[in-house]
């Protein structure tokens, strides 16, 4: 696909083949900035979705004879493919998602460390050998692939989450039936493309575009050994609910969060404001990790409440293409309706507004993009009550909610984890006692200490507990979630037991 996407209508990738599918509704991708229309592309049908298992199902077992290290030469050549064209790519993730293009670069660096990552691990151990209760016995655990893989994406991410999913499933030596996010569709025809020039066996990676029903298509089906999703709460549940009712296939569900910063008595207050800054509006507060609640030591909260408030009043919102804003749009008019019911609904549970930036001065809408989803910061205290909806439900936008506390970081820590989510949080804090407790003690897949909430390694685990996620995180550990063990055992003497 050409930088600029064309008047072609853009199909699904089935089978080693273009294809329009079977139905006759397409969809647009928009641009967030402006509602400027990027391309059109097929709807996916069950029936499309059925084609792609089928495909999937019958180039299983000729992908899985290959060594990995032969299977890591494809995604090699697309490592090389996504570093030689950042630029291009983190172009059309800002145009298609709204992201600041630093954030859409970013997006495409990350797939590229992942498939380095995915595609590096066919050269490391892939089983461990084991002690025996026998001396003359060999005892191994050895891994294989578990068939095929369904992967469904969301749009925040959408070239790193799609690689984060599948870079090591092909490696481990499964086939994969991929449906992007609707509102991300041409980062998905151009991954496609890329594993389709990488040469890529036919069926070992197929793509449906569309929507939930899709989805779901994937989810359902008995083909499918493991279902990797990242999106809503909502979607994440239901998929975990269906697939867990059937032994023997897996549900990877990676989801939201109300991520929390504690700032305690003991914070370098430089550290605290920026990392706040950087976690609260980055990507508009649309990243899994954005974090909407601060919990600040009363000994600082004022300097920080200041600090914090100030910035927020002044991060420029702009053309996300421009290398100078820190904040772009809001995806879609979904995303702004929601932010704007959480922001009336914090006003109603008593929040004291300390920046309201819902809707923009005319002056702060880039010129010739007044149809674009623009929102700015939304921030405000609230005494900590904890049946307040506003500051356990995440908005998954710019809306930050300061919550004062009093007493050490036991009271710190209630606050923290008393939400149903446990993806991310920080703490911030120069006493090592206090980074500590917080390391032990935070309900969360994902801690930081003195830094910003935001950032993600993929040699790390990544994923949340609680109802963020359950234990089946991407990057290193999704290893379990792609592969089967066996126990292997090797009688080396004559000896009959
Ligand atoms: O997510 P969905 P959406 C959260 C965030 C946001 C909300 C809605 O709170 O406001 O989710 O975003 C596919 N069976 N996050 O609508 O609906 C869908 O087509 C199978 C947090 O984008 O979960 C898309 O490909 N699949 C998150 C993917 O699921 C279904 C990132 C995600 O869509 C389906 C994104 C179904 N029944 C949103 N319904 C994060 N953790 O970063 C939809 N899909």
């Amino acid at each position: 696909m050409s930088q600029q996407a064309s008047e072609e209508t853009y199909e699904h990738y089935i089978g080693g083949e273009w294809t329009e599918g079977h139905g006759d509704e397409t969809f647009e991708s928009v641009d967030p900035s402006n509602q400027e229309v990027l391309g059109e592309f097929h709807r996916g049908t069950e029936q499309d979705v059925d084609e792609a298992l089928a495909a999937a199902k019958e180039a299983e077992d000729e992908w899985a004879s290959l060594s990995y290290i032969d299977r890591a030469e494809y995604l090699w050549d697309v490592y090389h493919e996504l570093r030689e064209r950042t630029d291009e790519l983190g172009e059309v993730v800002t145009k298609e998602c709204g992201k600041e293009i630093s954030e859409g670069k970013a997006d495409v660096v990350e797939a590229a460390h992942m498939v380095e990552w995915a595609a590096g691990n066919a050269r490391h151990p892939h089983g461990d050998v084991v002690p025996s209760e026998i001396g003359s016995k060999d005892a191994y655990m050895r891994r294989k692939p578990r068939g095929v893989i369904g992967c469904i994406t969301p749009w925040n991410f959408p070239v790193a989450i799609p690689f984060w999913h599948m870079a090591l499933a092909l490696v481990e030596g499964n086939t994969v039936v991929w449906k992007p996010a609707e509102q991300t569709p041409w980062c998905g025809q151009i991954i496609a493309e890329m594993l389709e020039d990488a040469g890529v066996p036919e069926g070992v990676f197929n793509m449906v575009q569309g929507f939930g029903d899709a989805g779901n298509a994937i989810v359902e089906d008995d083909r499918v050994d493991t279902v990797l999703f990242t999106g809503s709460s909502e979607v994440g549940h239901k998929i975990a609910g269906k697939v867990g009712g059937e032994p023997g296939k897996l549900a990877a569900c990676e989801m939201g969060g109300k991520n929390g910063i504690v700032v305690t008595e003991n914070a370098d207050l430089d550290i605290a404001v920026h990392s706040a800054i950087m976690s609260s509006f980055k990507t508009t507060g649309q990243r899994c990790v954005s974090s909407e609640r601060l919990i600040v030591h009363e000994d600082v909260y004022d300097e920080f409440k200041e600090r914090y408030v100030e910035l927020a009043k002044n991060v420029s919102v702009g053309d996300p293409l421009d290398e100078d804003t820190f904040m772009g749009p809001m995806v879609n008019e979904e995303q702004v309706e929601k932010f704007g019911k959480y922001n009336e609904l914090a006003r109603e549970e008593g929040a004291n507004v300390l920046v309201d930036r819902e809707e923009l001065d005319d002056d702060e809408i880039p010129e010739g993009h007044d149809d674009g989803y623009w929102v700015g910061p939304f921030v405000y205290e609230v005494d900590y009550d904890e049946d307040l909806r506003c500051i356990q439900e995440e908005v998954f936008g710019p809306h930050v909610a300061l919550i004062e506390y009093s007493g050490d970081m036991d009271r710190a820590m209630e606050i923290h984890n008393n939400t149903p989510y446990g993806l991310a949080g920080a703490v911030i804090s120069e006493d090592y006692r206090q980074v500590n407790q917080f390391r032990d003690e935070a309900e969360l897949g994902l801690a930081y200490g003195n830094l910003p909430c935001i950032g993600a390694e993929v040699q790390l685990p990544f994923g949340g507990v609680k109802k963020s996620g359950n234990g089946y995180p991407s990057a290193r550990e999704a290893i379990e979630a792609v592969t089967e063990r066996t126990a292997w055992t090797l009688n080396n003497s004559k000896d009959i037991e």
